[in-house]
């Protein structure tokens, strides 16, 4: 018996030194340990031994049991910490690699000149307002005293829904400020920046819809001084303080009177020539349009509720791609659509 017990004594360590994962340990464990394994069917058999043998055999058989699970759970411990550093090996990750950089994205150009245009009337006291793009022939005509037959409510010009010409795509912001003071008492400072859409073919400087910012003041002894002094300090501002501006009489049926306001040309100093060539900046003519305004027609504020006779107010207009352009020297109103990310990366 003895000698069986050292058999299964170095057939186990053999094994469990030779188990290759804990699969194979495990089934080490129940052939030698286990209630039906070798170890066992010896002890099974102690009871045919002297009483003198059966305490001797006894000590044998723990010590050997006793080896078994010592080498058993070292084989154990071994096989886990071997797997472990494999996979840590399999799974190692080069902190030191450098990353790669990512792209980082911006405000589009238009959005750009569009928030410094608006920060600036902000800070003027004038509220942003928006509205629907898709409106009612009655404020986007005639409440702005744009009477039927006029050539911009033309099928050609503008985008109709309905047959009887009565819903569209808003040509101007202007709609806003009649729907602000159908809402509002005077004192009103506001402005309606927005898309706008009219029938015009693409090209270098037109497009089907552009954007819009609009403006409006409406208070007791508003006078056209006020208009100048508002749209000279927001344009200085723009294109420095030490531009040249210029007002010349325009007309628009919803301001009365109407005017155009210019920037001398910051190239060739009004005079449209540079090195004796046309100056390219403003084509020679010496000057560059920037916006349009005037003195809100007493009719328009009659359409909205506002007496005439004992409020005035000034109103301009100005497109804000055309804005862009000029601050922005860019030379194709296409390029500002196309969104090519060649050109949007250069902002
Ligand atoms: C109300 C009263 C008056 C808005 C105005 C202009 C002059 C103007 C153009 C600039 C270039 C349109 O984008 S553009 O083609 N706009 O010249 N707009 S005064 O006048 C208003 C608006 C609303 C109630």
């Amino acid at each position: 018996m003895k000698q069986q017990l050292e058999t299964i004594r170095q057939e186990a360590l053999a094994a469990l030194s030779g188990a290759a994962d804990q699969q194979e340990l495990e089934n080490l464990r129940v052939k030698y340990l286990g209630k039906k394994g070798e170890l066992t069917a010896v002890l099974k058999q102690m009871g045919k031994l002297s009483a003198e043998e059966r305490p001797i055999m006894g000590q044998v058989a723990n010590a050997v049991r006793a080896e078994i699970e010592e080498t058993l759970e070292k084989a154990k411990t071994a096989l886990a910490a071997k797997a472990m550093e494999e996979r840590l090996k399999a799974e190692a990750i080069d902190v030191t690699i450098p990353g790669e950089e990512v792209a980082l994205g911006h405000q589009h150009p238009m959005n750009m000149v569009l928030q410094e245009i608006k920060d600036m009337f902000v800070g003027m006291g004038y509220q942003v307002v928006d509205g629907p793009e898709v409106e009612l022939a009655s404020y986007n005509f005639t409440r702005l005293n744009i009477e039927d037959g006029h050539p911009s409510r033309d099928r050609s010009d503008t985008f109709y829904f309905t047959d009887d010409d009565s819903v569209l795509l808003r040509t101007q912001t202007s709609p806003m400020q009649i729907r602000y003071m159908e809402n509002h008492k005077p004192p009103l400072c506001m402005l309606a920046p927005g898309r706008v859409f009219r029938k015009d073919e693409a090209d270098a400087t037109h497009s089907p819809m552009f954007h819009q910012i609009e403006g409006l003041v409406v208070d007791e002894n508003i006078t056209m001084g006020d208009l100048k002094g508002a749209l000279t300090t927001v344009m200085r501002k723009i294109y420095g303080e030490d531009s040249v501006m210029r007002f010349r009489p325009h007309h628009f049926p919803f301001t009365e009177p109407s005017c155009e306001m210019d920037m001398q040309c910051h190239k060739c100093h009004g005079t449209g020539e540079v090195d004796g060539q046309v100056c390219s900046t403003c084509h020679g003519e010496g000057w560059i349009e920037l916006l349009g305004a005037g003195m809100v027609h007493p009719y328009v504020l009659e359409n909205c509720g506002i007496d005439p006779e004992k409020y005035s107010g000034f109103a301009f207009g100005m497109g804000l791609e055309r804005m862009a352009m000029g601050r922005l020297r860019i030379n194709d109103l296409r390029l500002i659509f196309d969104n090519d990310v060649r050109f949007l990366s250069q902002f």
